[in-house]
């Protein structure tokens, strides 16, 4: 005779497969109606594979910072925490992303260079795009202690972007040519413009009166002669941007190593364009000996393939 509390037991046993078996029948089901009936909805999504052998440009730029610097009280015009906040998220991405030859950023706005023969992601636009974007975004939440340890981030940063594509290398030099005159541009008028109102005692609008239709050489005669400024002497970074590269460096007693270095420099000659010929040239990174780059600076890690480098 079987007792009685066996018997309850192989009926719930007997429920429990049973539901089991209706579980996995009707998930059957629903995949193979999701196949057959609502897979076409797949076919509603766009094609946004990127041309081949093209350069890719990711640019973002931050949005509203004109009010998000005014929030967190940044220093006018330039405030080099920002700028280095800015350079280290570049440098993530540019970790992550080793397709990335070169990145040039400047104010609120960072551009990414993808390699003309990258295959990443099957070169699908908004995949390279987004993923981009949100870890550039995401670094800036994550370092921005390190660069402004007693400021509150207020508010969740935002940054829009955009992928352009430029078909030869004549059009990436202009590109990139078109970014760093921008700098030039805004930061002599910033510069003057500030100088006018926070030494001059203008208000906004004097000095925006001040400076209208003036060109490169009165700003400059402005900051000379009322605020004893030579516009040369501010700092490069302020005047030229940020160019980030990928180089291999001889550390003394080390293995080479590969790291991402920043440069401000001309971006408009051939100068640089010969001596980082490795860009256009879809080389691999090469080394770099300049007598004044202080290893030091660098932060060299045992383990790591590429090093980063303190910015
Ligand atoms: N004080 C200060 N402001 C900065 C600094 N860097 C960028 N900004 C501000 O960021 C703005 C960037 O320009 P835009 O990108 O044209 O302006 P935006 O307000 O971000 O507007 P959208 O990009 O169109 O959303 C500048 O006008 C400055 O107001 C900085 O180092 N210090
Ligand atoms: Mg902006």
């Amino acid at each position: 005779m079987i007792a009685p509390s066996l018997l309850r037991k192989f009926k719930v046993q007997l429920v429990g497969s049973a539901f089991h078996f209706s579980i996995t029948r009707s998930f059957i089901k629903s995949a193979t109606m999701a196949k057959s009936k609502y897979e076409y909805v797949k076919t509603f999504e766009s094609d946004d594979k990127i041309l081949p052998n093209s350069w890719i440009v990711v640019r973002l730029d931050g949005k509203n910072f004109t009010k998000f610097c005014e929030t967190h009280s940044l220093e006018k015009p330039n405030d080099s925490r920002a700028l280095d906040l800015m350079n280290k998220c570049a440098t993530v991405v540019m970790e992550e992303f080793r397709e990335i030859s070169l990145a040039f950023g400047q104010s609120d706005e960072y551009s990414f260079i993808f390699r003309r023969d990258t295959a990443i992601y099957n070169r699908r636009a908004a995949k390279i795009l987004t993923n981009v974007n949100s870890l550039f975004a995401s670094s800036f939440v994550y370092f921005w202690k390190d660069y402004f340890a007693n400021v509150r981030l207020m508010y969740p940063p935002t940054f829009d972007g955009r992928v352009v594509i430029y078909p030869t290398d004549a059009n990436l030099r202009d590109y990139l040519s078109w970014r760093q005159a921008d700098v030039h541009v805004n930061n002599l008028y910033n510069t003057a413009f500030w100088m006018l109102v926070l030494r001059g005692g203008l208000t906004n609008v004097q000095a925006q009166e001040r400076l209208r239709g003036s060109v490169a050489a009165q700003k400059n005669e402005i900051l000379f002669s009322e605020f004893n400024i030579n516009y040369n002497n501010e700092p490069i970074m302020y005047r030229k941007g940020t160019t980030l590269l990928r180089k291999v460096v001889n550390a003394p007693a080390a293995k080479p190593r590969h790291v991402i270095l920043p440069f401000h420099t001309d971006l408009f000659n051939d100068k640089f364009w010969n001596e980082h010929s490795e860009i256009l040239g879809l080389k691999s990174p090469q080394v770099y000996c300049e007598p004044d780059l202080e290893l030091k600076s660098l932060k060299l890690h045992d383990n790591s393939k590429e090093d980063r480098v303190n910015i």
